[in-house]
């Protein structure tokens, strides 16, 4: 699938490891596609995630369900998984591996890339593959346990500001600071607990579409 950074605008990050149960997983994840996110990244990473059979099993029906609603699929880190259930991007941290090589690995998808500092952003500038850049964590973080320290709002507009590739805010991200957050001039927000914790996901998707 060919990259648009209008996909960027609504990104919603989940793995089991985010929710008590697989059932509440595919509850939330539905929940969400229904109501209006734009891209959806398979994590399964951290305390309590899933590998191998169990998680090739999640990630076959997120293809399915991202499919029926249409909504791009994105893997982090797993480019064998990706290929295997056919997902239209992967996602890439500073900790996974060799990014340039996993940039070459990942042919026929959409490539995403974390970065947190100037000069992270740097280091990318020198590759080429690259579709867009997840920058943060932005503010204090409790889905992520090797979390980067918080960079801010001014931070994350000066990144803004600079980067070639459409750019997604990531880390911390709530209904109290989303739209501060989207007027850095940042093409969407990603987030986990903003949506995964919320009682209320057809709400807060309603609240974040007409920002
Ligand atoms: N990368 C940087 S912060 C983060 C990731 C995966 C976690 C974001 O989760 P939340 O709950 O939206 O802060
Ligand atoms: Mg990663």
């Amino acid at each position: 699938m060919i990259f648009n950074r209008t996909m960027l605008a609504r990104y919603f990050i989940l793995g089991t490891q985010n929710v008590i149960d697989e059932r509440k997983f595919y509850n939330v994840l539905e929940k969400a596609l229904k109501h209006g996110i734009t891209l959806f990244q398979y994590r399964e990473k951290g305390s309590g995630s899933l590998s191998g059979a169990d998680k090739l099993r999640v990630a076959q029906r997120v293809r399915e369900l991202t499919s029926s609603y249409h909504v791009p699929f994105v893997i982090d880190d797993d480019i064998a998984l990706a290929h295997m259930v056919h997902a239209d991007g992967v996602h890439f941290g500073q900790g996974d591996g060799n990014i340039a090589a996993n940039i070459t690995a990942s042919q026929g998808m959409f490539v995403g890339v974390s970065v947190s500092t100037q000069k992270e952003y740097e280091r990318m500038s020198l590759l080429s593959g690259i579709d867009n850049i997840g920058i943060g964590p932005v503010f204090e973080t409790k889905s992520k346990a090797d979390a980067k320290p918080a960079i801010g709002l001014i931070e994350l507009k000066r990144l803004v500001e600079q980067s070639r590739w459409p750019a997604v805010a990531i880390g911390g991200i709530s209904q109290d600071n989303l739209a501060a957050v989207l007027a850095t001039g940042v093409d969407g927000a990603a987030v986990i607990s903003m949506i995964s914790t919320n009682s209320n996901i057809e709400n807060v998707l309603k609240y974040w579409q007409q920002l």
